[in-house]
């Protein structure tokens, strides 16, 4: 069995890599613990998309089929919006992501995990009762 995972994580040096595509970003949310040294690297596979991330006034841009990258120091805790910053289309304002700053990564994944499984409970349990 693993050990529980520490309540206080200790600051860390997270890369994480993100691939933008009208009108999406992949992944779309991004979890990182409070102290946590962040390097966004902004990968794009059509056109010229950019990334600003909100609160923290990071802004990078990537050419089609470039990588660009930022860092910075997650010192402020909440959910934050990323925007694209190049308008790369019809869709454009829609594309949107976000980035939470947590005492624990790990809680947002097992929250949505919850949250999912919940979902998932409630979409089988009408199956359950009916006749064949
Ligand atoms: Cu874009």
């Amino acid at each position: 069995m693993a050990p529980f995972p520490q309540r206080r994580e200790r600051p860390a040096a997270r890369l994480v890599r993100i691939e933008a595509s009208q009108f999406a970003y992949s992944p779309g949310t991004i979890a990182v613990n409070l102290g946590d040294t962040v390097t966004l690297e902004l990968v794009s596979k059509d056109v010229v998309h950019g990334l600003f991330v909100d609160g923290y006034e990071q802004r990078i841009s990537a050419d089609p089929g470039q990588t660009a990258a930022m860092s910075f120091v997650a010192n402020r805790p909440g959910m934050f919006r990323l925007r694209c910053s190049v308008t790369c289309g019809a869709l454009h304002p829609f594309m949107v992501g976000q980035l939470h700053v947590g005492r624990n990564a790990l809680g947002w994944r097992a929250m949505s995990l919850a949250l999912l499984a919940a979902l998932c409970g409630l979409w089988l349990l009408p199956l359950g009762g009916r006749p064949t």
